[in-house]
């Protein structure tokens, strides 16, 4: 991610509209349209049905409208889905393992957690993986989820822009124990954050 995570949250949430909207014109639409057919084309009103043979004009304007709506969805969410996957070279990275149910972060050097502590204003790559089954790794205030799956790794970048601290969550159902996966990030000042992390 190139940006700070408030401007990505500003892109995801933008995106999150216009997906709404476009759900709506065409929930309305197709509402509309059918509700008018229903009284026009009813029983009483035209008894014996005629055939149809086909209509170029019409067929390929209910292609390409569909196509471009579904494709401009399709456009945002996927170009700002893609910022998680650029990589900062001075990015500092996490390990992160899911399990039935706990969180563990593993630091550069060495140290371990289960509450994730990060450096504001730093770019973090995260590197996921599971010990058993998927898992999801969801930070609901920064508009950031991926999956952790067993034997495989997945990752993502951010830059926590803002001091404070946010819930993490699974948003997969794992188990029994689901709702256990349940933490805290926290983003601290940088030197807080090296006194933290020096500390075994
Ligand atoms: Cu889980």
């Amino acid at each position: 991610m190139k940006q700070g995570i408030s401007d990505y949250i500003q892109s995801v949430d933008s995106v999150f509209i216009l997906i709404v909207a476009i759900s709506a014109v065409i929930l309305i639409g197709v509402t509309v349209v059918m509700i008018y057919f229903v009284i026009k084309y009813n029983r009483k009103r035209h008894p014996q049905a005629v055939n149809i043979e086909g209509n170029v004009a019409l067929e390929i304007t209910w292609i390409a409208i569909p196509v471009v709506l579904v494709l401009t969805m399709f456009y945002f969410g996927f170009s700002t889905f893609k910022e998680l996957r650029i990589i900062p070279d001075n990015a500092y990275t996490i390990k992160v393992t899911g399990q039935m149910w706990k969180w563990n972060f593993a630091y550069q050097n060495g140290k371990r957690s289960d509450t994730l502590y990060v450096p504001v204003n730093k770019p973090l790559k995260l590197v996921l993986t599971s010990l058993d089954v998927n898992h999801s790794f969801y930070i609901p205030s920064f508009r950031i989820k991926e999956d952790l799956v067993f034997g495989k790794e997945t990752y993502l970048a951010f830059i926590p822009d803002k001091i404070g601290s946010y819930e993490i969550t699974c948003a997969e159902y794992c188990g029994l124990n689901h709702s256990y996966m349940y933490n805290k990030i926290n983003v601290i000042p940088q030197d807080k954050f090296e006194e933290w992390v020096a500390k075994k």
